[in-house]
């Protein structure tokens, strides 16, 4: 990729998972000439991710438990009206107001490029919650999704002896990757309490048309019965031990709003701890972009405000998928396909300009996808504030800028005026790292929330800024005649 490549698309889209896929698609077959850019070297993004074409993989998983990823692979990979950017980072969104376009800028390696398009869809996805609690930074203290990574994508399995601390579904899933794998895993456990009966009649709500998944889900749990693992509920981490390396977690029981039960502490001997208490919706370059956010913690923290056909606040911008609420890939794709036809309401020949009814096909679909992330959300909902409570006086809380608990919490016992997060941030410099935030403003949110009385949408978020990931200064150079 070249300066050379500054080329005029009507729809760019960032993410090549179901979502930007999906829509991508649809605006394809509606006569619009569309670019996707993706960081990964493949479609699918985080749950179709695909290992190298040269790794023998058998046919399961997420494919199973949502078919349609199979088909929406092999019609990406097959689609050559498509401009596809693999391994390619979208870092900005500029406005050309000469040219009254969308600019966005990109890098691939160390080579960078602009892209104008009419439109621009940010279907960016979701990564996970990060959660500071004391031993947090040893090697062997793994997120539940990079651990899945590891084993999708590479085969690769980062220990051999596992335990599994969350809230979220996904920890079963990748206990029963990590059994099948020929992993030990000691024990997994689960913060909230047991499901009780009428918590679990209300889920079956979600049933219709989700079967698969719950089988998935079920399968999972009778694998770990079998290998006689322990499925805990009502159980916390507390901290990592060891000297360089982790060797072990201590659990702590929780009550209904986990909080520690005084006593009840365990030691638990492990190589690795993985920690799945939810996802957070990866917002930044939308936010880069001006689009409006809204707190919802259940849904991934702040999301993009999207109207009923996935537009932004900002003209020109749509955002599909899990920067506007984790939901799904069922949810997710369907958020595409509707973007995408809205997009095509303007933009397509007439001739090729959806009908209302279509639209509203892909809306009655939506509720119903709706049904199942709702029920999943109310059963695996985070407690952040809990999950900021943690954080013991050392415990780093921005890994980047090597900020603690205690430097936090002292600056805000100082400074009892200070009320938005960007104020701690200017002082404390959390936030102002390679990874910009993405560890540790939720963190702060919460000290901050519990400082001041206020909730956490009252007290703002980080400014995102270009580039909203790190990009080399040699693919930046490349654009000294192109960014304005
Ligand atoms: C690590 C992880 C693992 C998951 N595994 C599962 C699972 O096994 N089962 C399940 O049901 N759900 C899983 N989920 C939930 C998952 O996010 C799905 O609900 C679904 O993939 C959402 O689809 P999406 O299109 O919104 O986002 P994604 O599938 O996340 O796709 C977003 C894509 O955007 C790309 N991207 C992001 N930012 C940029 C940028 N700046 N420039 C270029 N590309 C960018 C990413 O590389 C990614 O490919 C997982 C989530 C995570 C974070």
């Amino acid at each position: 990729m070249t300066t050379e490549h500054n080329e005029d698309y009507d729809l760019l889209v960032v993410g090549a998972g179901p979502a930007g896929l999906g829509a991508a698609l649809e605006a394809a077959a509606r006569g619009l000439k569309v670019a996707v850019v993706d960081e990964q070297h493949a479609p699918g993004g985080q749950i179709f991710r695909q290992p190298p074409g040269s790794f023998k993989q058998p046919e399961g998983g997420a494919k199973l438990a949502y078919p349609f990823g199979r088909e929406l692979l092999r019609r990406a990979r097959a689609d050559t009206r498509i401009a596809w950017h693999y391994g390619t980072m979208a870092w900005g969104v500029f406005r050309d107001p000469q040219q009254e376009c969308l600019r966005l800028g990109v890098s691939k390696n160390d080579a960078g490029a602009m892209l104008n398009g009419r439109a621009l869809l940010v279907a960016t996805g979701a990564y996970d919650l990060p959660v500071a609690f004391p031993g947090w930074t040893l090697p062997g203290v793994m997120s539940a999704g990079g651990v899945q990574t590891l084993l999708k994508s590479q085969f690769l399995r980062p220990g051999s002896r596992f335990v599994l601390a969350g809230s979220h579904p996904l920890l079963l899933l990748v206990a029963d990757l990590l059994l099948t794998s020929g992993a030990e895993v000691a024990e997994v456990a689960f913060a909230r309490p047991r499901p009780a009966i009428g918590e679990l009649l209300r889920g079956w709500r979600a049933v219709p048309g989700h079967l698969g998944l719950m089988l998935q889900a079920a399968r999972a749990a009778w694998n770990l019965k079998r290998h006689g693992v322990p499925l805990r509920f009502g159980s916390m981490i507390k901290a990592a031990s060891g000297a360089d390396a982790v060797d072990g977690a201590t659990m702590v029981d929780v009550d209904r709003d986990w909080r520690p039960l005084p006593g009840t502490e365990r030691h638990v001997e492990a190589d690795t701890l993985v920690i799945g208490y939810g996802l957070l919706a990866s917002t930044e370059l939308a936010r880069q972009a001006g689009c409006a956010v809204d707190y919802k913690p259940d849904e991934g923290g702040w999301i993009v405000r999207r109207d009923a056909t996935m537009r932004s606040s900002v003209d020109g911008v749509w955002v599909a998928g899990e920067p506007g609420g984790v939901g799904g890939a069922e949810l997710a794709h369907l958020e595409g396909r509707l973007a995408a036809l809205d997009i095509a309401r303007t933009l397509a020949a007439p001739g090729q300009r959806p009908g209302d009814d279509e639209l509203d096909a892909v809306q009655r679909a939506i509720r119903k996808a709706h049904r199942f992330s709702d029920v999943v959300r109310d059963f695996f909902a985070p407690n952040m504030a809990a999950l900021a409570r943690l954080a013991s006086g050392d415990t780093l809380v921005c890994r980047c800028e090597e900020v603690s608990a205690a430097e936090v919490r002292d600056f805000l016992d100082r400074n009892p005026h200070v009320s938005d997060v960007n104020s701690v941030k200017l002082a404390c410099r959390t936030g102002m790292g390679m990874c910009q935030g993405r560890y540790c403003q939720h963190t702060t949110a919460q000290m901050l929330s519990e400082a001041t009385g206020k909730p956490v949408d009252c007290l703002g978020h980080h400014t995102a800024r270009a580039p909203v990931k790190p990009v080399s200064v040699i693919s930046l150079a490349q654009l000294q005649d192109t960014l304005r």
